[in-house]
């Protein structure tokens, strides 16, 4: 038996009630971020909070309790699952009311639920590298809010997967923004380019760590978009994300991205990102 964080209390999975009227549940209406826990210690989590905030911010949506607060009860959870390595999944909701598109007037409360999840660490992909398709970026114009709405997400992954591919690396026209659930990079003649954090991706927390880690190793960075074609040009092609930490991308669409084999570069960025992890796996 799990628990889950519900509202201000942590109960059991099973004590845990949603209204069919719940504007996540109808309407997608929400917010979401996922945690990633190592050794039983939460990665990120202030940049995480501060993000949750910022996306509830953007659809006018006031979650019912503090930073600290709301901290202190992911905490908890942490603590009474006994999670070492995984991840924390949270949502806010609107809230319930009766279906009507416009937000409900009156008392409406959002709705917290999290919970954790014990996960490996995806260590072969990490050495072998995964492979990619296109597809083409259906979503809406605000990516930059880490919504409930992921339909646009889900039947790109999708189609990925029935090609046999771990990520879909999306496109709007020619130009990459991001992956169904990551951000795109890509290495070339020495440097680091990835799309800059506008509306059209989401600013990934580890993508502003990979930046970092690019600044104390010494490649140069350039937020600048780059087309599908100077993709399969790129010296070396990876992918980041609360969960894919730095994944290498070997292939898209059946091209291999330089001879598919890993680069130096992404290596040189596993291991800088490997000294931030606290109490370090390390990546053998
Ligand atoms: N872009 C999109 C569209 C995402 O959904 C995510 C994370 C990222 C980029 C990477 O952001 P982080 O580095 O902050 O994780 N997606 C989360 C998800 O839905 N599952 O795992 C991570």
């Amino acid at each position: 038996m799990g628990y889950t964080l519900w509202n201000d209390k942590i109960v059991n999975d099973d004590e845990v009630v949603i209204s069919k009227e719940d504007r996540g549940y109808q309407f997608g209406d929400g917010v979401y971020e996922v945690i990633k826990v190592y050794n039983g210690e939460m990665f990120t989590i202030d940049e995480h909070i501060d993000r949750l905030y910022l996306s509830a911010d953007k659809i006018k949506l006031t979650i019912p309790m503090t930073k600290d607060k709301l901290h202190k009860l992911i905490h908890e959870l942490v603590e009474k699952d006994q999670l070492g390595t995984g991840h924390i999944y949270l949502q806010f909701t609107r809230g319930t009311s009766p279906r009507v598109h416009n937000f409900p007037v009156g008392d409406i409360q959002p709705v917290l639920t999290a919970y954790t999840k014990e996960n490996a660490r995806p260590l072969e992909n990490f050495e072998k590298g995964v492979k990619a398709t296109f597809v083409e970026d259906i979503r809406w114009l605000r990516c930059d809010i880490k919504s409930l709405n992921l339909l646009g997400a889900v039947l790109a992954k999708q189609e990925a997967v029935e090609k046999g591919c771990y990520e879909a690396i999306l496109h709007r026209g020619d130009v990459v923004t991001e992956g169904s659930s990551t951000n795109v990079f890509g290495i070339k003649d020495g440097v680091l380019y990835t799309h800059p954090a506008n509306n059209f991706i989401l600013k990934g927390i580890t993508r502003t760590v990979v930046l970092e880690c690019a600044n104390e190793i010494g490649l140069p960075v350039k937020e600048e978009a780059f087309t599908k074609a100077e993709t399969l040009e790129m010296d070396e092609v990876f992918v980041t994300s609360t969960t894919s930490e730095v994944t290498p991308v070997i292939s898209i669409d059946d091209v291999k991205i330089a001879e598919g084999k890993v680069g130096e570069w992404t290596r040189k960025l596993q291991a800088q990102f490997e000294t931030k992890i606290p109490k370090s796996l390390q990546v053998k």
